[in-house]
């Protein structure tokens, strides 16, 4: 392998929700054995990711669970940079979009594009949500896809077929706010003319070659991702919109552009920059070297993603890279299936899923097992399933009695024949003339295999190892020979832990906690894998043997599978909020309220002001119901108030509590009432 050096990124995933084992299988656990057989390689990498913090998926999930894009963002994604660290996925960096570096890396770099003229400004006319006043764009619209004919489509793409849709493609539009179908409304945006690129996209996809220069071997990429992307510029590319009317994202940096913010998709990669940005800040490294065109650099930026991304990193990003000028575009995008879950997609909303800081508090000494199975069967071509009897069985019959079982007997036996000491290895014979030359193929292969991306065949080769060692032990019975044939013993011993030694150093890509442990038994401190491994010390002591797997039982398959909760339909009604310690409940004081006088708030068609008797006192509240209730219903009513909410001044007029009320799904209020007839006073706990 040429010396080289790498930008490696995995996609940002969104702060909306844990990661689930479909994530990792499909972008972090393939990126990560990449970035780890380059650094193996004795390469130079940088290994960036962050929290992708922007857009409809946030600012949805927060109104879901009643809180603040920001806490969302803030709850999650320390959730997952942590859950990344525990899983031990090691990015030099784990960054976040809604950071101030990277809004001004987004900002700075839009006003770039814009003042190259890259982009043009069109009125259209945008769904609109009349009761919510907010246009709908991507998530907040879901209607049936014009193409498999789904109903849950989003409009920005259905989930079920992948296609890419913009919210006028939906047949029978809704909004994901209100539940009814939006009006249309005229407003001004940004768009990307991405039919202008389609020329000079075509031949670096197709041929690799940029403006006349060859840039990257077409071979390497995957058939699928061409495949998109060649599907996508023959049905010809559309101009995109790059902003969006939503007070949520990176504000866009241009006058009379008040509540518009940069498209997610547009400022989501340049998080990778802003993420680059913040490492060479802490590292004293210039960011431009890991992005830049130099003389001297060879610099491959290599994205890892899964497959509903393609467009955006094999297209868009890199239209834009390309436009802004200064930049590489990607060496390759490797892009992963999907990962389905006992029979079933993955689900956030559903929870079916299996939550891997969950696996990981209930079992945090089975990381590499996870991991194994994980590469097993990662979806590199074909969408592939994960189930727990499989994991079972994984484990069991492959890491615990190929892997784990090798090692131990080549580790226990040179214990009790030679006190822990490598023996000398006497003249070989053929069949470790052969296995020499077989451990160099098999080595061969999984560089090979790595550098194509291909890890989970590579994967098996590094098991083929185990295999080979286990065969060899089996077929020369160092237990008999002891007796028999005393004079073998110490050359079959000295191959198995030369046979262990290899093992381990493959296996640090894929099983890093396996091979350090393997090592440790070893002594002897970590190969690389850019020269031949020395021959072993003679009379150099092992320390006592550990075991590595430990077996699945079928009590933790059944324990489980119990755990998923089998699909039902999706509630209408926000997901219950975070428990809360039984003493925060009791800090709200409720009562019973009655109402003795109502009346319209000037300028504010939804608030009533309200004067209450609390049984206490006699007290003003603003209350946003007058979509619901006219004053003369409200007058005599008994209401549920919460009476200690620090005050607040709404539209000038001191609001003292809050009025508690039920909704249901389609936002209608009903006040609470006692079924005894209770008037003002009452306490409620
Ligand atoms: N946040 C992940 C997703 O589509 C998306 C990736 C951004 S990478 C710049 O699930
Ligand atoms: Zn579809």
């Amino acid at each position: 392998m040429q010396k080289s050096s790498y930008t490696v990124t995995a996609a940002l995933p969104y702060a909306n929700g844990p990661l689930h084992l479909g994530h990792i299988a499909g972008v972090y656990l393939p990126a990560d054995i990449f970035v780890r057989f380059l650094r193996l390689m004795e390469q130079d990498v940088l290994f960036i990711c962050g929290s992708d913090e922007h857009g409809a998926a946030i600012t949805l999930r927060a109104k879901k669970e009643g809180i603040s894009p920001q806490e969302i963002v803030d709850k999650y994604h320390h959730l997952i940079e942590k859950t990344f660290a525990d899983f031990g996925i090691g990015f030099d960096v784990y960054h976040r979009t809604s950071d101030p570096l990277h809004h001004k890396t987004s900002s700075d770099f839009f006003k770039v594009l814009h003042e190259k003229g890259v982009f043009t400004q069109e009125v259209s006319n945008q769904f609109y949500d009349q009761d919510f006043e907010q246009f709908l764009a991507d998530r907040y619209i879901t209607g049936t896809c014009p193409k498999c004919q789904f109903e849950g489509a989003y409009g920005d793409q259905c989930e079920r077929c992948g296609t890419d849709l913009s919210p006028s493609d939906l047949i029978n539009p809704l909004s994901t706010l209100s539940g009814k179908t939006p009006q249309l409304k005229e407003t001004s945006h940004w768009f990307l003319p991405m039919n202008e690129h389609e020329t000079w996209l075509t031949e670096w996809i197709q041929k690799g070659i940029l403006e006349g220069v060859p840039q990257h071997d077409v071979s390497a990429w995957k058939n699928q991702v061409i495949g998109q992307c060649m599907s996508w510029i023959n049905a010809g590319l559309k101009p995109r919109a790059m902003t969006r009317d939503l007070d949520w994202g990176v504000p866009v940096p241009l006058p009379n552009a008040e509540g518009k913010v940069l498209y997610v998709w547009l400022d989501a990669p340049i998080g990778y920059i802003s993420a680059t940005k913040a490492w060479a800040e802490k590292n004293g490294k210039d960011w431009k070297s890991y992005w830049g065109k130099t003389e001297a650099s060879e610099r491959k930026l290599v994205h890892f993603i899964g497959k509903d991304n393609i467009v955006f990193h094999a297209i868009i990003f890199p239209i834009l890279l390309k436009a802004h000028g200064n930049f590489i575009l990607p060496d390759n995008v490797p892009a992963y299936e999907f990962l389905n879950l006992e029979g079933d997609k993955f689900s956030t909303s559903r929870n079916w899923a299996v939550w891997l800081h969950e696996y990981l508090a209930e079992y945090p000494s089975k990381v590499d097992e996870l991991k194994y199975v994980l590469t097993s069967i990662a979806p590199e071509n074909k969408d592939a399933e994960f189930t727990w009897a499989d994991y079972q069985v994984r484990i069991n019959s492959e890491l615990a009695d190929i892997l784990g079982n090798f090692v131990n007997r080549t580790v226990v036996l040179t214990h009790k024949y030679y006190e822990g000491q490598v023996p000398p290895c006497g003249p070989l014979m053929p069949v470790e003339e052969a296995l020499q030359k077989k451990l160099r193929e098999i080595e061969l292969r999984i560089i090979a295999l790595l550098t194509d991306y291909k890890i989970r065949e590579a994967q098996q080769e590094m098991m083929g190892i185990a295999r080979l060692g286990n065969k060899y032990l089996a077929d020369e019975e160092p237990w008999k020979k002891i007796k028999t044939d005393p004079s073998r013993v110490p050359t079959i011993l000295y191959t198995s832990i030369h046979i262990t030694r290899e093992l381990a150093r493959m296996a640090q890509a894929f099983l890093p906690n396996t091979a350090a442990k393997i090592y440790h038994m070893l002594n002897l401190p970590n190969d690389s894998w850019s020269q031949p491994v020395e021959s072993l010390p003679v009379g150099h002591v092992l320390n006592p043997a550990v075991i590595l797997f430990e077996k699945i039982t079928d009590e933790v398959v059944a324990y489980e599978k119990a755990k998923l909760i089998p699909p039902s339909p999706q509630s209408p009604y926000p997901m219950m909020k975070d428990l809360i310690p039984f003493d925060d409940f009791v800090k709200m004081d409720i009562r019973l309220g009655t109402v003795k006088q109502a009346q319209k708030m000037e300028n504010a068609d939804k608030l009533l002001l309200l004067t209450v008797d609390t049984g206490i006192d006699e007290r003003t509240i603003v209350s946003g119901i007058a979509q619901h209730y006219t004053p003369e219903e409200m007058v005599n009513k008994t209401v549920v108030v919460l009476m200690n909410l620090a005050p607040r001044k709404i539209r000038g007029v001191e609001s003292n509590g809050m009025l508690l009320m039920a909704e249901d799904h389609e936002g209608k209020l009903s006040a609470l009432v006692s079924d005894k007839g209770f008037e003002a006073g009452p306490t409620i706990g």
